[in-house]
């Protein structure tokens, strides 16, 4: 399937990974773009010089493209910003916030610039400052997110601006990236189902939770502090939610929530760390390698989008 996002990416399948803090590393990034998709190293909250390190290792196991995603609410993200173009990274996506200031620099090192939006005004921003393309991402996401749904956002993304837009939030099967399709989306980024893949180095209890993930699984924490974060419900996102409720602030709740995603993702405490996922989890239940989701995938989005056109 070819669209400008395939072209623009020189990519086989329009197929992008999430840049999953924690989950997103060098392992992952490599066996989706091996696999025709655009693997992403995640940036998350790690200093530059780890993601160099994660850049390097990359390119030793995929000659084939692959981007970063530099989070932009990091400490780190001036660092990383810079990294990137030291290193050479074609592609950047940016998510939590807006990548104005890096734009110049990155534009000028010849990266494509794809900020993760979450609204028609900062996609309309973004193209305005020289985006390639724009991820229109919906709430049915994991982690951080906004509230439009993936099925209201992206065709009214796809309405405000000229640049490709990717779908993201709730998608992964083949019906999901045809209905993404259907939208006017050109390419999907996955995220949930890329966590539970052979390659993903995730501790075995986070693959499991997903596995298991029924429909109604998914929370939200954060949202009376402007911070929503979606994750798989547990004793943490319980104890959050009181908290919350009880008016605590956000600072505390933030200490809470520390480090907890590492818990999860490193050491496996999916009880009280915390288990960012989708709302698409319910739907997935097996552990696959990139390259038998991306095939699996893309076979029945072709077929379903023969019989549509
Ligand atoms: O960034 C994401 N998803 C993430 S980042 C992350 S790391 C984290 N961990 C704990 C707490 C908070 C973050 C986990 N998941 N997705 C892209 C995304 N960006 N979703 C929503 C947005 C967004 C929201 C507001 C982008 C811009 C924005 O405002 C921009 C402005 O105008 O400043």
């Amino acid at each position: 399937m070819k669209t400008r996002v395939t072209e623009l990416l020189g990519i086989e399948h329009p197929i992008i990974q999430g840049g999953m803090a924690w989950v997103a590393e060098y392992h992952l990034a490599a066996a989706v773009s091996e696999a025709g998709g655009l693997g992403l190293i995640g940036g998350a909250n790690a200093p530059g010089e780890v993601i160099r390190d994660y850049i390097r290792k990359a390119k030793e196991r995929t000659s084939k493209p692959f981007g970063v995603n530099v989070m932009l609410m990091s400490p780190y993200a001036d660092d990383v910003a810079k990294v990137v173009v030291e290193e050479g990274i074609k592609v950047v996506t940016t998510g939590a916030g807006n990548p104005g200031k890096y734009m110049d620099m990155w534009k000028a090192a010849g990266i494509k610039v794809i900020p993760v939006v979450a609204s028609v005004a900062l996609a309309k921003m973004m193209e305005k400052a020289g985006a390639d393309a724009v991820v229109a991402e919906g709430t049915e996401s994991g982690g951080h997110i906004g509230e439009a749904t993936t099925m209201t956002l992206v065709p009214q993304v796809v309405d405000a601006v000229n640049i490709p837009v990717i779908a993201a939030g709730g998608i992964a099967d083949g019906r999901g990236i045809a209905a993404a399709f259907m939208l006017g989306a050109e390419a999907v980024q996955i995220g949930t189902r890329f966590v539970v893949a052979k390659e993903s180095i995730v501790h075995e209890n986070y693959k499991q939770r997903i596995i298991k993930a029924k429909d109604i699984d998914s929370t939200v924490t954060g949202r009376s502090h402007g911070h929503p974060v979606r994750c798989l419900r547990n004793q943490m996102t319980r104890e959050y939610n009181k908290l919350e409720s009880e008016g605590k602030s956000f600072e505390e709740l933030e200490y809470l929530t520390l480090g907890t995603l590492r818990k999860a993702v490193q050491e496996g405490d999916v009880t009280h760390g915390t288990v960012m996922a989708g709302q698409i989890a319910g739907m997935i239940d097996k552990e696959q390698t990139c390259k038998e989701m991306i095939d699996e995938m893309m076979a029945q989005a072709e077929a379903l989008l023969k019989g549509a056109r």
